[in-house]
């Protein structure tokens, strides 16, 4: 087991996650402004990072529901904050991604607005996820926004993807160069998430980490 990842969950725990995204998960508000957001309702975990690195395809995974979050090859298909409840116990917000030229600066700018207004004023924001390409690693960008979210006081968690494009042997030091990144972060989970919405590895890890959240909160 590669040190630093956060694989070590009870039985219960990862069951507990398991039944919370196994429930129905619906489609229902997407946010082209920050100050157009669905009203203040259950607790949200939102996930953040550069354009392709796999939100859609996450939110996808962990729900179990392969069409539910539209993704692309493209860079950019995500365009909007898009809200998806889990039954009446979390709410799922899908981001547009930033760092990717090719979508032109002025639309960009404008997304970079609404994630970044969203990720500092929403008090039922349980958790920020910041995913980053397992093959690339941390970018500037990603350090761009974590800033934001530790002057914010927004809790967050680092979620390496595309684990099944990242050999074996390269992944233990992958995952040491992320924690040394979070270490002077304060808002930063302390341990990383590494998964693949492609053959689900590290997903089962990650649902019991927000139903651990969850009951953290008597929720
Ligand atoms: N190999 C591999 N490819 C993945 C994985 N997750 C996503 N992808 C691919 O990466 C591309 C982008 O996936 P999306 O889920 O649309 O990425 P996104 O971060 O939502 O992108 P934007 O909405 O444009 O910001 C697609 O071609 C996916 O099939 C993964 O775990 N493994
Ligand atoms: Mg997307």
């Amino acid at each position: 087991m590669t040190a630093g990842l956060d694989a070590d969950f009870a039985p219960e725990t990862l069951e507990a996650g398991r039944k919370l995204f196994a429930g129905p998960c619906d489609f229902f508000f997407a946010a082209a402004k920050a100050d157009g957001l669905p009203p203040i309702g259950a607790p949200e975990i939102a996930f953040a990072g550069r354009s392709n690195v796999g939100k859609s395809s996450l939110i996808n995974a962990l729900t179990g529901r392969l069409t539910l979050a539209r993704t692309s090859h493209t860079p950019g298909r995500t365009q909007e904050l898009i809200f998806f409840a889990l039954g009446d116990r979390l709410n799922l917000v899908d981001m547009p991604g930033y760092g990717y030229a090719a979508v032109g600066k002025a639309k960009s700018a404008s997304w970079v607005g609404l994630v970044r207004d969203y990720l500092r004023g929403r008090p039922s924001l349980m958790r920020a996820f910041v995913l980053v390409d397992g093959r690339r690693g941390l970018k500037d960008s990603d350090e761009t926004t974590m800033t934001a979210l530790d002057k914010a006081a927004v809790s967050y968690a680092i979620v390496l993807t595309k684990r099944d494009e990242v050999k074996a042997a390269d992944q233990p030091a992958l995952v040491a160069a992320t924690l040394e990144a979070l270490r002077k972060r304060p808002a930063a989970y302390p341990n990383v998430f590494f998964t693949s919405a492609h053959t689900g590895e590290g997903v089962p890890e990650l649902r019991a980490h927000v139903a651990a959240l969850l009951a953290e909160r008597g929720m």
